[in-house]
């Protein structure tokens, strides 16, 4: 992959988070995602690339921008042999999420991102639109925790990978009725929970840096998002596990149809025989290239919101890349009009 694409990628990320950054707090959440979703298209389709998204707003006739199978980029243009010889370039895969944690952006709460991952034509899992049970977890507990494994005893295995006591460990965790005995089997082993309300990938990502004292994420949020945080601990080595979780009474929010069955049938259908599958990180991201960047929306632990003064913003991106097996955190200054100064802090 051209390693030019990393630096336009982190200007896909940065427009998509200013634009839903202006409506911080306004509370709607579909405007917030709309221009999120608006900016991230009209930047992706500067890049010279041939990309197609595999994982985005929803099917075709749900979404009219960033949906499932869109092709984005100058070189997917019908006169793009004007611009790009088809030879020369690599197709690529890309899951986006213009704005992960809509709810936290709306209301002006912590951890919400603009995040994409990118890799090699199918090297992304195309997770269906249902949900996923997620275990993430430090490098150092990779391959030892297991989503399997009942939370009581992945605590004990992580206080030995981690050195440290159970009830120094966090775990963070969704707060939804469906986590009420996850919620309540974590304290009664002894360690700490903090609860977020929304946006699991920026929590699946802190565990994969020492320092932000999250040192797992359990429980069940979106698939989609699922495969993104898959991909960025994948390339930092950390540890994520996701198992596809399709039946509605588990869920309880009415949103993956009425019933286990039919939800069964129509996983058979995309080609899933097996929907009890637990997938690994390198699974859900399997490509031999793989890049992640996000920018935060609202402050989180790893990345600062976007930040507005007269005549510009200033920005701060998580980038990783497997290739260069490098993570990035890049500070940019936008400037909009002619700045009045420009903020260094
Ligand atoms: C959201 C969101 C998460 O999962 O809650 C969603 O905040 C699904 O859960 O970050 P609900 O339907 O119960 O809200 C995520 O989007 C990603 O996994």
């Amino acid at each position: 992959m051209d390693s030019t694409l990393g630096l336009e990628i982190v200007e896909v990320v940065e427009q998509a988070a200013i634009a839903s950054a202006r409506l911080m707090g306004k509370g709607d959440k579909n405007e917030a995602d709309r221009v999120a979703v608006e900016a991230m298209r009209e930047r992706m389709n500067r890049i010279h690339m041939r990309g197609r998204i595999v994982i985005g707003e929803g099917e075709r006739d749900e979404a009219p921008m960033l949906y499932i199978g869109e092709e984005v980029g100058i070189c997917t243009r019908e006169d793009a042999k004007a611009y790009c010889n088809p030879e020369e370039l690599v197709e690529i895969d890309i899951a986006v999420d213009p704005c992960e944690g809509t709810n936290l952006c709306a209301y002006g709460q912590p951890g919400s991102m603009a995040v994409l991952a990118i890799s090699e034509k199918g090297g992304l899992f195309a997770a269906p639109d249902f949900y996923m049970k997620k275990l993430a977890a430090p490098p150092a507990a990779r391959g030892h925790v297991d989503i399997t494994k009942t939370p009581t005893e992945n605590l004990k295995i992580l206080s030995e990978c981690l050195d440290r006591a159970i009830d120094e460990l966090v775990v963070v965790v969704m707060k939804r009725d469906r986590h009420k005995d996850l919620i309540q089997e974590i304290r009664e082993a002894g360690a700490r929970v903090q609860l977020i309300t929304d946006g699991d990938v920026s929590a699946a990502i802190n565990c994969g840096f020492s320092g932000t004292n999250i040192h797992a994420l359990m429980g069940i949020g979106a698939a989609p998002e699922g495969v993104i945080s898959a991909a960025a601990l994948r390339c930092l080595g950390a540890h994520f596990q996701g198992q596809l979780v399709y039946d509605p009474e588990v869920v309880q929010t009415g949103l993956i149809g009425e019933s286990k069955e039919a939800n069964i049938a129509r996983l058979k259908e995309m080609g899933i025989d097996n929907p009890d599958r637990v997938y690994n990180a390198d699974e859900l991201a399997s490509g031999e290239t793989i890049l992640f960047a996000g920018t935060g929306i609202t402050p989180g632990n790893l990345l600062n919101g976007v930040r507005f003064f007269k005549g510009g913003a200033r920005t701060q991106t998580l980038v990783i890349s497997s290739q260069s097996k490098t993570a990035r955190f890049v500070d940019t200054i936008h400037m909009t009009e002619q700045p009045k100064y420009i903020q260094l802090h």
